[in-house]
Parts: C-alpha cells; structure tokens; sequence
C-alpha cells in the first residue's frame, strides 16, 4: 500500500503494513504547546505549535483502532538534579529568559515530572503505548528508541509533533540515516515560526526526498481505515 506524499509515493517500495510501523507523536507537552510552558515564557505563539493538537487527535483515534501499529510518544525534559543538561543549552534558555530547570507557571521548566513537562492531556498516552524521555532534540540520542524499533521490527515511521523543525526534524534525520522509511505529516506538526514550519517541510523534499517524504493526516488515516 501506497500513500499520496511529497516527492513520493510513500513509503517507497510501497511496504506498508501495522507491523512494519510507528506512529511517533513527538513532545505534545505543556512546555511546547501550553499556556504557561517553556514556549509560552520563551515569548512565542503557542497557536502556532498547537495547531497540530486537533488533526493529531483525530490521527490518534485512527491509529488505536489499528491492531498491531505501533505508538510511540516522546517527551523531552530533565531529571530533576539537572545531571544530563548540558551547561550551554541551560544558558541558552536562560539568555531568553526561560531557564531550564528553574520555576515556571507550569512548575520546573523542562523538568521530567513536572507539570509543563507531560503530554497534554488530548493526547495523553494509553496503555500499551510507549513513551520515551529524551534529554535532547533527537529521539535517538541516550534513549532505547532504536532498540525497541529493531526488536518490533519496524522499518516506517510516521512523525509528527512539535517542533517541525527541532525534534521532528532532528528524530527524521536520525532515523533516516539508520534506514528508516519516514513520512512527516504537515498538519500534525508545528513550530516557533511559520516560515521555519514550511522551511522545514520543503527541506525534506528536495533531492528526491532526502530525509523521506511529506504527507497529511488525511492520507494517513486512509489508508488506516484500509487496515482495520
Ligand atoms: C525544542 C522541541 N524546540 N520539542 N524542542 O526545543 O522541538
């Protein structure tokens, strides 16, 4: 099975099935899309990076119905002690006025456990899904997300989340040079900017598609209801 996508018909050889694939739904936390989290403090609009909640939702839905798919959230954030955050990216936040690790609107900014830190609750994981906390952009980076995907046997993933293009960005090129066939959907993914969203699009389409492709939720959903 195919699906319409940009610059190709995704995935390439046409391989689509449950088993081979992951919907990943990358940081929908309160930090990057809520009313007092790290974005919001950073002084950016959060409608900008919330647009991706509502067709997420109904791309969710879809792919719970689906026996065999695999759902894989992240969430970025930090123990507590601060141990894995490295000294510029706490001084970067804090030039802008959003420290890492000191006290928000939504408790300790970007801290695992705190409340800005989890998955907004439209979106929030069920059982038998997996969640991995990353302490960096990349989901690949001082996680076990490889070795899960290698153990179930996936070779597609689907991705969405915020921000297009930070973590969804840098978890495609990951993933890309591990061999992973990847599509990332315009309507379920958001950034800081606009210009930096579609920029971010355009950049996996050229050279033939050079990090995977580009879609739509309504593609995907598609050809989910084809798998039920
Ligand atoms: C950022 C993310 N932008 N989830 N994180 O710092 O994209």
């Amino acid at each position: 099975m195919y699906i319409n996508a940009d610059p190709y018909k995704w995935p390439f050889d046409g391989d689509l099935r449950p088993e081979n694939t992951a919907l990943m739904i990358i940081d929908m936390q309160t930090d990057f899309c809520g009313k007092g989290g790290y974005v919001d403090a950073m002084g950016y609009d959060i409608s900008l990076t919330r647009r991706a909640v509502e067709p997420l939702k109904a791309l969710l839905a879809a792919a719970r119905k689906v026996k065999g798919l695999t759902i894989i959230h992240t969430r970025e954030g930090h123990r507590p002690d601060l141990s894995d955050l490295p000294e510029n990216k706490r001084w970067r936040s804090a030039s802008i006025g959003a420290e890492i690790g000191s006290q928000g609107a939504m408790g300790r900014i970007l801290v695992r456990g705190e409340k800005g830190w989890d998955i907004i609750p439209e979106l929030y994981p069920e059982d038998g899904e997996i969640i991995i906390d990353k302490p960096g952009k990349g989901s690949f980076c001082a996680t076990d997300l490889d070795l899960i995907l290698k153990q179930k046997h996936i070779r597609n993933i689907i991705l969405t989340g915020i921000t297009t293009d930070v973590c969804v960005h840098t978890t495609m090129r990951e993933a890309n040079d591990r061999g992973y066939e990847c599509v990332v959907l315009r309507d379920c993914t958001g950034a800081t900017d606009q210009g930096n969203h579609e920029a971010a699009l355009k950049m996996v389409t050229m050279q033939g598609g050079v990090f995977g492709a580009v879609s739509d939720s309504t593609e995907i959903i598609s050809a989910l209801s084809k798998m039920i």
